[in-house]
């Protein structure tokens, strides 16, 4: 508090030397009028002296709640898109907390998989991480489960024995589902699939294996003439492969692409997203290959995409017969659980599955060990840091 004693001859002037010294906020604590100087009590000089105060914390809260206006009248002229942003953020926010506590609500109300043992619930967690389905999952707890009971889970090296039992269990989900890449039974080999999710890229890689470790006279025909850049990346991979390729437009270039590559081993046909979606399309090739006899189809599916698309997707392509998937950019998405789901839903196996741009390595054939390697990967490694 800041105390100070001001005199002058009138009211106002004594007012008017506290406001320029303290400010408008000084608080008046006392006045008196005295009388100075004079002569036998005549001509004495009349003087108004007051004390005033100031409060500096007082003073310093109002200050901030006057920059607090300050700001928030400035905010009243912010340009309308950002308060827009502002606006569409601060919602954003409020749904994210709003699906946490969803989240948080759903794992404490309920552990479904609570009615198996521990060591149970742990492949199972696990493997629904992979998104794999819940029904799956509830019959191999359920396996697992009588087989914990039974005490077939040895102490040490609880890992392998989980991982042998997965593979097992995966052997019988999947029975009668053939996988595997090529079979080179067939001469034409057939990659479909939407736009975008790696056929090109998967055809050229399938097609190196053909070549350079088999040793195959191949050739490339394509019919996605819709993009000349689509050619062009054919072409590339043509050319870095030293094979040959044509680029068929109507059905007329595809008989004659026929007879050009009639004693080449095997023709890898790459595909537009939309030729087979078109029943035209379907008719006219059907008149000049013999799918079932001569053709292997691939449908590509990128991993990741959603379940829910991909099972569109394959009802789309459902004109001709697929013979095996190949799943695409498995080094894109850390949940493998959709290949097994796919795979048991349509009751068609994996070829091969591809974890990356590069010609020709980034693909590797699968199998039911392969399968298994990919779904199990971070099991061990979860247990061990626990
Ligand atoms: N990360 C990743 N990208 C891939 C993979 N396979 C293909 N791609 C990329 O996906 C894009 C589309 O591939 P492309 O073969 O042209 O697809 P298409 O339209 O189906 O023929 C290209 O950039 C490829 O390099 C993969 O396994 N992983
Ligand atoms: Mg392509």
């Amino acid at each position: 508090m800041k105390v100070k004693k001001y005199s002058a001859s009138t009211m106002g002037e004594a007012m008017n030397k506290v406001r320029t010294e303290l400010g408008e906020n000084a608080v008046i604590l006392n006045s008196k009028v005295s009388y100075t100087g004079g002569f036998m009590g005549l001509f004495k000089k009349k003087m108004i002296e007051v004390i005033a105060a100031i409060d500096p914390d007082v003073e310093n809260e109002k200050m901030e709640i006057s920059r607090v206006k300050t700001k928030s009248s400035a905010s009243i002229i912010q340009p309308v898109t950002e308060k827009k942003e502002e606006n569409k953020s601060n919602r954003l926010v409020e749904e994210e907390l709003k699906e946490l506590k969803q989240m948080i609500t759903t794992l404490r109300s309920k552990n479904q998989f609570e009615k198996f043992n521990e060591d149970v619930q742990e492949i199972l967690f696990h493997l629904k991480n992979h998104d794999v389905s819940d029904s799956a999952l509830f019959q191999l707890g359920n396996q697992l489960e009588k087989k914990v009971q039974d005490g077939a889970m040895p102490v040490d090296g609880r890992d392998e024995w989980v991982t042998r039992e997965v593979k097992h269990f995966l052997h019988h989900h999947l029975r009668g589902i053939e996988l595997g890449g090529i079979s080179y039974k067939r001469k034409y080999i057939n990659v479909i699939g939407p736009t975008g999710v790696g056929k090109t890229t998967t055809l050229a890689k399938m097609a190196a294996e053909a070549v350079i470790e088999r040793r195959m006279k191949i050739a490339f025909i394509t019919t996605d003439t819709y993009r000349i850049a689509a050619i062009e990346q054919l072409k590339t991979y043509a050319g870095l492969l030293n094979v040959p390729v044509e680029v068929v437009y109507k059905i007329e270039d595809f008989k004659k692409a026929i007879d050009k590559f009639i004693d080449y081993d095997h023709v890898f046909i790459d595909t537009a997203g939309r030729n087979f979606r078109e029943k035209k399309y379907v008719e006219d090739l059907q008149k000049v290959i013999d799918f079932d006899h001569q053709m292997e189809t691939y449908l590509v599916l990128s991993l990741t995409s959603k379940e829910k698309d991909m099972r569109e997707i394959i009802s789309q392509f459902s004109s001709i017969h697929i013979d095996r998937f190949i799943f695409t950019k498995i080094d894109e998405t850390s949940s493998y659980g959709s290949m097994i789901n796919m795979m048991s839903e349509a009751g068609i196996g994996a070829g091969y599955v591809t974890n990356g741009q590069d010609v020709p390595e980034d693909i590797t054939e699968v199998n039911e060990n392969e399968v298994v390697r990919l779904l199990m990967k971070g099991f061990c490694h979860e247990r061990s840091s626990i």
